[in-house]
């Protein structure tokens, strides 16, 4: 009989935490991963348009295992994928004369011009880590007419799904990384602290276009808020 009881007591208890409200709440519900850009065009292992220094397959491999202890230890990871259509204002072919890596004026922005990269659907616009990494890919740069570094938003000041995302999930806090520092790093960082989010970028899992504008890059998001770290290290993020 007491064996019985104490079986009920067993399974009530399991019951009791299978239920919890606690349960609701996994490891790290307050923080999250937007791991930017890891797209063939912008790795020198996939031969990629505008190839970033850097980004060979050991270091995309990298990624890709900071990326899973990541997920093991429980936080969400979103993507970006910049996803351009073949006439974006972006491409310098779209702009006869003009050579890439040119910066011109449109609308009182400027405009870096580049290779045509990321073209929608093509072998190298595709993100190089394992899909099932991620709760949510966030595409970016689709209108022709605007660019969009950002995450967030493009330069018409359109933004994406990202915000919502994020809100949805109650995230408050996101850990950023990928390629290019200078460039959509840099913007995703700034615009997720400029959206209240607390911003940790990790220097070693990011490759830069340039050295002295990635140099730059990294002292802003720092002035601006973001908490920099050399190398991933789980143990040392609090949530
Ligand atoms: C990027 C230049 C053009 C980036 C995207 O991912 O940093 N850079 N498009
Ligand atoms: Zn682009």
């Amino acid at each position: 009989m007491r064996q019985i009881s104490l079986l009920i007591m067993v399974l009530l208890s399991g019951l009791a935490v299978f239920f919890s409200p606690f349960r609701a709440a996994p490891a790290h519900a307050k923080t999250a991963v937007i791991v930017v850009d890891i797209q063939g065009d912008f790795t020198t292992w996939k031969q990629g348009s505008l190839a970033v220094p850097g980004t060979d397959a050991a270091f995309i491999k990298k990624l890709e295992e900071a990326t899973k202890r990541l997920a093991e230890a429980g936080f969400p990871i979103f993507a970006t994928q910049d996803w351009h259509p073949a006439n974006h204002i972006s491409f310098y072919t779209n702009h006869p004369g003009k050579k890439p890596f040119e910066a011109i004026q449109i609308d009182g922005r400027t405009q870096v011009l580049w290779p045509p990269h990321c073209v929608q659907g093509t072998e190298n616009a595709r993100i190089l880590l394992d899909p099932r990494l991620f709760l949510a890919v966030v595409r970016k740069g689709q209108n022709p007419q605007f660019d969009s570094y950002s995450g967030f938003q493009d330069d018409g000041g359109q933004k994406t799904e990202m915000d919502s995302l994020l809100r949805q999930h109650g995230i408050r806090k996101v850990i950023v990384y990928g390629i290019a520092t200078d460039y959509c790093v840099r913007a995703t960082a700034l615009d997720a602290l400029a959206n209240g989010y607390q911003v940790i970028v990790i220097e070693g899992l990011c490759k830069g276009v340039a050295p002295e504008s990635s140099t730059k890059a990294l002292d802003e998001m720092r002035q601006k808020g973001a908490i920099l770290m050399k190398e991933l290290d789980i143990g040392r993020i609090v949530r």
